[in-house]
């Protein structure tokens, strides 16, 4: 069988990659419909598995005999949007933040919580990218002792901010190199991030916290089942191009050996340990990149917690993270 999937939001980092992935996947297509705001309509993508595609306005009639749209757009067109997908028969699968704590939709990252993606009932939520990899990390963690709690600190490539990210990155880079600091004016971010972190991703709330820092809580409480699960997280952007990387302090209800956790995320779905302190062997973004496997490494045993576990994983946040694991959900929708 082949199906008609749209893409909303096509032109995107994400919704680029979403194209990117659907080819190298070969996913059966009939039609892809590549959606986007009205200035980008009209032009011509040239696809290897699907020819050339013209880019149409995203509009509510734009959604019409689709199976799957693939959502990479912003939280305020997701909404927007929502209702025109729905009465369209089409299933959401949106990679915003819209609907993601929505008791009605479920949340899915495929290689823990397969069986929720057919609980929905039009929407399925796509993670945020840093949960997505720290889970798929710990997940092994958690099946053999369930987690009670994790520190973490995520260390968020500049391509995870949009495609303007990277152009900024480079060009205060260049800025620098030339002496030019002083003209640096940051637009994508708060700050310069050239040569600099910036211990801010998103917006501070009541508790101090950012909205980025409260998601691994949230969403993952959903994801692992785990209502209780408590999560302290540090976001820090920094000057990476891509591929996110998260130091994370697991605390599990009984105390674990350590040969155990090697051998059960060795095993574990999505996951390649690369874990040889002596061959200088460990997970890096530029080793993670345009890839789907989150790399783990850098296994011990947490010096202040008894049952705590340390790790550091990285993983390509626009794949994995977002486009990857959003057509992952479509196939298992259409292998079931
Ligand atoms: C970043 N992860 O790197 C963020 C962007 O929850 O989908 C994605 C936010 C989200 O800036």
């Amino acid at each position: 069988k082949e199906y008609r999937l749209g893409i909303l939001g096509a032109t995107g980092a994400v919704g680029q990659e979403m194209l990117k992935v659907l080819q190298e996947k070969d996913f059966p297509l009939s039609e892809l419909r590549l959606l986007a705001s009205k200035r980008s309509a009209g032009k011509e993508v040239q696809t290897e598995k699907y020819g050339t595609v013209v880019i149409q306005e995203a509009t509510d009639d734009a959604f019409a005999g689709l199976d799957f749209v693939l959502g990479a757009a912003e939280n305020d067109i997701s909404i927007r949007f929502t209702d025109a997908i729905k009465a369209s028969g089409a299933t959401y699968i949106d990679n915003s933040s819209a609907y993601r704590l929505d008791d009605n939709v479920p949340l899915v990252v495929p290689e823990i919580n397969p069986e929720d993606a057919f609980k929905h009932s039009g929407i399925i939520a796509n993670p945020n990218c840093s949960t997505i990899i720290t889970l798929v990390a710990i997940n092994a963690i958690n099946k053999l002792s369930p987690i009670k709690g994790l520190y973490a600190s995520t260390y968020q490539a500049v391509s995870g901010a949009g495609a303007g990210g990277p152009i900024e990155l480079f060009e205060q880079t260049k800025q620098v190199l030339d002496g030019e600091s002083s003209s640096i004016e940051p637009k994508v971010f708060q700050h310069q991030i050239a040569f600099n972190l910036i211990p801010q991703i998103g917006g501070f709330g009541d508790n101090l916290y950012t909205s980025e820092e409260m998601k691994l809580q949230n969403e993952g409480r959903k994801i692992l089942h785990l209502p209780e699960l408590k999560v302290s997280c540090t976001c820090v952007r920094v000057p990476v191009e891509r591929s996110h990387s998260i130091s994370a302090n697991v605390i599990t209800e009984e105390r674990l050996d350590l040969d155990d956790v090697r051998k059960a995320i060795a095993g574990a779905k999505g996951c390649k340990l690369v874990d040889d302190p002596e061959s200088l062997s460990y997970p890096m973004p530029i080793d993670t990149s345009d890839q789907d496997i989150v790399f783990v490494g850098r296994i011990r045993r947490d010096l202040v917690c008894e049952n705590g576990i340390n790790l550091w994983c990285a993983g390509d946040q626009v794949r994995k993270g977002a486009a990857t694991n959003a057509v992952q959900i479509a196939e298992l929708l259409i292998n079931a």
